[in-house]
């Protein structure tokens, strides 16, 4: 797909899930480099400029996207002409793309010793960095049950439960308020992320506090499954993160209720580092009060120009 056609997918969530859609952003400035005829260099990253603005547009809140649209553009501006540019990009996008799905394969075996024959996981939304812990421990033969929550009000918990029972996997479905019941019964908690924060803090589908602060009253364990990559640098410098709003149509038919009724669509919530056991990266596991440390390493210390 073109840049085009990639954004109103990420925006109408064809294309959904912080990994997939920073590799899907990835993919199409490659293709948008690949297919660029013309050789001046001013238009050229002109052009590219739109392209930036017309993915990092299509959906906030996920920083994936941020992050994965600028480490694929990552030197253009120090090349000597439109050719190199397209080569670092379509190389730059190569490298993302296979960094991200190496890391959730390896987010699945570091996270999947933490599961133990006869454990009750618990899971939300659809996150395939979660979703590669839980199938990783049963491909290795583990024997425990997952709760997935329906996730609404786009149901992302079909697509988990779905995948589980593809899997094999003993997988039950629950209402979102369902989930401080059955709790109790919960060993341990595996979900994705959109974001973290340099002071640790998770950014992730609507419900998630929900569930950390049930985990921490039932004793659970709360991991969170992210990449790296899903580290803002934004908030090392104060920056809030966006919480996307989305159409109240995903909430009531038309005439459902009275035309003065508001409707509060958010589809992302906080959740404090206070509750969050472990971060499980493709760096290892670490503590919350771990992101600032690793994400000044992985920047490196030019990333403090910015405020000096
Ligand atoms: P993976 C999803 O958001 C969920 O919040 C999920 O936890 C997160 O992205 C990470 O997904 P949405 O796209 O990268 O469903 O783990 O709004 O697949």
């Amino acid at each position: 797909m073109n840049v085009d056609e990639t954004a109103a997918a990420i925006t109408d969530m064809t294309i959904r899930g912080a990994g997939k859609i920073a590799r899907a952003g990835a993919s199409a400035l490659s293709d948008f480099a690949g297919s660029y005829s013309g050789n001046d260099r001013t238009s050229f990253l002109s052009d590219l400029e739109k392209a930036k603005k017309t993915l990092l547009d299509s959906r906030p809140t996920a920083v994936s996207l941020w992050n994965g649209v600028h480490a694929t553009v990552r030197g253009v501006e120090d090349c000597k002409d439109v050719g190199e540019m397209i080569s670092l990009i379509q190389s730059n996008a190569k490298v993302f793309i296979d960094n991200s799905n190496n890391a959730v394969k390896l987010i699945g075996e570091i996270g999947a010793k933490r599961i133990k024959d006869g454990d009750v996981i618990m899971t939300t939304c659809n996150s395939k960095v979660a979703l590669s812990v839980i199938k990783t421990a049963f491909r290795q033969g583990k024997d425990f049950k997952v709760y997935a929550t329906e996730s609404r009000p786009w149901r992302q918990g079909i697509l988990t439960v779905t995948e589980l029972a593809e899997e094999g996997i003993d997988t039950t479905l629950i209402i979102d308020s369902a989930v401080r019941s059955v709790m109790k019964k919960v060993n341990e908690v595996f979900v994705g992320a959109d974001t973290i924060t340099s002071h640790g803090a998770l950014i992730n589908k609507i419900g998630t506090s929900q569930l950390a602060l049930a985990a921490n009253e039932a004793r659970a364990q709360f991991y969170v499954c992210s990449e790296t990559y899903k580290f803002s640098p934004m908030t090392l410098f104060g920056d809030r993160v966006t919480i996307e709003e989305r159409d109240i149509s995903e909430i009531v038919k038309e005439g459902e209720i009275p035309a003065s009724v508001k409707v509060f669509n958010p589809v992302f919530d906080s959740t404090p580092a206070k509750y969050i056991d472990a971060i499980i990266t493709e760096l290892g596991m670490m503590s919350p009060g771990s992101v600032y440390d690793v994400m000044v390493k992985q920047l490196g210390d030019k990333i403090f120009q910015k405020v000096i």
